[in-house]
């Protein structure tokens, strides 16, 4: 027996409907956006990529320091392997212009969004000098002055706000444009479905991100999603989708230079999706049971992208003094952030007063 009828079932008596021509009417709105080359970048360029790919690196491993010795509490998620989707997406977006949202996997995204390393980490650890006052955590954490909103710990809701950031800027006309990151097991959503067909609607300016780091906590992509080219999820709605290379910080970064030309001109939404991979446990109580070790090895021997973007530099002559230089620059902001978070004081108790909504609605 079968439950849904057959739309193309001709009725009795009457001849069936042509099969439309596949190439007679082509839809409107479903101009393709150009195939993104990877990004050639000046040799300082490249610098700059190595050096933000390495703080947030660095950073995130004192953080899991700082979570061991019971500094930090609390839910607290690595992007350690990610580094090259959040630096090279942002580099093309113009700070305090352009707006960024996310899920619970934040600090990476706000080190690339040029967010004082001290303010995240004071954060992290709970202290009043915190850039959320010390009362959000590890996955509530905003500056508005940056246009960077969070930092959101139920997972897809950030694709929702981050639809309305982009209404925002296409209300007030200022020019900016939003993206909003979100996870392979948050694609599966449905308030995502409900954004792409309001966004597209309305031709919002919105990179929708889809940071495919293959796995869902303990649940691999391919075991959650029936279509797993996640870069065809805004089919249904007419949104152009691309999928890149997640791993490479270049090709990352020719992505979104034409991500942000087709929202920044006006033609509604684009769909990434970045092929990532997360070389820590879903959050710092993860046991990781549900992959091998040698899964994650190969990865981290053939695609990481800081020693990939290191091998790039040393072939442009880069050398390796340089390079260690670098390397001790970002030792010690990473030091001097978790020296002033672990020295810096917590919130008074009166603070347990602020800050909370009184009023009924
Ligand atoms: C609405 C909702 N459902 C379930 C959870 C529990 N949860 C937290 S993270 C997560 C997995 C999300 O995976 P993904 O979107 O791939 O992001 P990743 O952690 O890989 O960055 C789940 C199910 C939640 N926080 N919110
Ligand atoms: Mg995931």
């Amino acid at each position: 027996m079968t439950f849904l009828a057959k739309p193309t079932t001709p009725r009795r008596g009457k001849a069936a409907a042509p099969a439309p021509a596949a190439e007679a009417t082509p839809l409107p709105n479903r101009e393709r956006p150009p195939e993104p080359a990877r990004y050639e970048a000046s040799q300082e360029e490249l610098l700059a990529f190595y050096r933000e790919m390495l703080l947030i690196r660095r950073f995130e491993e004192r953080a899991g320091q700082l979570y061991g010795l019971g500094l930090i509490g609390g839910f607290c998620h690595l992007y350690i392997g990610q580094e090259a989707v959040a630096v090279g997406l942002q580099s093309a977006l113009e700070v305090g212009k352009d707006s960024v949202i996310t899920g619970y996997r934040d600090h990476g995204h706000m080190l690339a969004y040029g967010i004082d390393p001290k303010v995240i980490m004071a954060e992290l650890t709970g202290r009043e000098a915190g850039i959320s006052r010390g009362k959000g955590g590890s996955m509530h954490m905003f500056s508005t002055e940056h246009r960077f909103y969070g930092g959101h710990g139920i997972v897809g809701a950030q694709v929702s706000l981050g639809t309305g950031l982009a209404f925002g800027h296409k209300y007030s006309n200022d020019g900016g444009v939003a993206m909003a990151y979100f996870g392979d097991g948050a694609a599966n959503q449905g308030q995502v479905y409900e954004s792409f067909n309001m966004a597209e609607l309305w031709k919002l300016p919105i990179i929708f991100v889809i940071e495919n780091n293959q796995y869902a906590m303990g649940t691999s992509v391919n075991r959650s999603s029936a279509e797993d080219q996640l870069y065809r999820r805004g089919d249904s709605f007419r949104i152009p989708g691309l999928q890149v290379d997640g791993m490479d910080v270049l090709a990352v970064r020719g992505a979104a230079n034409v991500a942000v030309d087709w929202v920044r001109s006006g033609k509604g939404p684009i769909l990434l999706e970045l092929k990532t991979y997360r070389y820590r446990g879903h959050s710092m109580s993860d046991p990781a049971k549900y992959r091998s070790r040698e899964e994650v090895q190969a990865v981290r021997d053939k695609s990481d992208p800081i020693e990939g973007v290191k091998r790039e530099l040393e072939a442009l002559g880069v050398g390796e003094d340089a390079l260690k230089d670098i390397d001790k620059e970002i030792r010690k902001i990473v030091s001097d952030a978790a020296e002033f978070a672990e020295t810096s004081p917590e919130p008074p108790l009166s603070d347990l007063y602020t800050d909370v909504l009184v009023e009924t609605y």
